[in-house]
């Protein structure tokens, strides 16, 4: 009698646990290229003013669950000038300064909300993207990946001494990244070809009630079950 109970508790347990596992997407991997529909790339000239069209923040908030920042509260959307090139296809992302204005020094920051409740933060495992310093000289690009509590998580970094339209294409693929940010050591540092699984809402543990009544109730009739176990055999 004993077993049996114990055995259903331990499967309702399972159960419950499997149910949750079946409610998380899938990881699928986006690619955002800045070709979209709606971006409007602006001149690639350091300095110059960024267009409405060409601000690029929360466009793909709603969809993917990314939303782009720096120095304002946009990055610019930039035509790199050669349409030929390639495999970089002609528009990349630079920062801004708090002006508004196009500005190739400044880091870019990207996070990750719930696409579905965009003020609830997501998360995802997986983060690529092509750092170009396009102007003369070689330099450096570097992500870097940070949780939800803004904690650092890691770190990429490579040489570009590629020319215009190439570079490093920097990965990080750990769990748990809330945002990543880029810059680079030259003073025109473009990115471009941002990928990224599918983000997952950091409270996407938090399963409907139906389950979680399911999960408590097999927790603990398992807790019940050991308690018996434990309790001591008197002669
Ligand atoms: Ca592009
Ligand atoms: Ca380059």
């Amino acid at each position: 009698m004993r077993t049996t109970f114990q055995a259903t508790a331990i499967a309702t347990a399972i159960a419950a646990t499997l149910l949750l596992g079946a409610g998380a997407a899938s990881a699928s991997v986006n690619l955002i290229t800045f070709e979209e529909a709606g971006l409007v790339a602006m001149p690639n000239a350091q300095g110059s003013g960024v267009s409405a069209g060409a601000q690029l923040h929360d466009q793909f908030l709603a969809t993917l669950g990314a939303s782009f920042s720096s120095g304002a509260n946009y990055v610019a959307v930039v035509d790199h000038g050669f349409p030929l090139l390639t495999p970089t296809p002609p528009n990349i992302i630079g920062g801004t300064n708090a002006n508004g204005a196009l500005d190739y020094s400044a880091v870019i920051r990207v996070a990750f909300y719930d696409p579905t409740n965009t003020g609830n933060q997501a998360t995802t495992d997986h983060v690529k993207v092509l750092g170009d310093l396009f102007g003369a000289g070689g330099g450096s690009v570097t992500m870097n990946a940070f949780d939800r509590f803004g904690g650092f998580l890691g770190s990429v970094t490579d040489l570009d001494n590629k020319p215009l339209g190439q570079g490093p294409v920097l990965e990080l693929n750990i769990a748990g990244i809330q945002s990543v940010t880029f810059s680079g050591t030259s003073g025109t540092v473009g990115f471009d070809n941002f990928e990224f699984n599918t983000v997952r809402p950091t409270g996407a543990a938090v399963p409907e009630p139906a389950a979680w009544a399911l999960m408590i109730a097999g927790f603990g009739l398992t807790g019940a079950a050991l308690r018996r176990r434990r309790t001591p055999v008197t002669a």
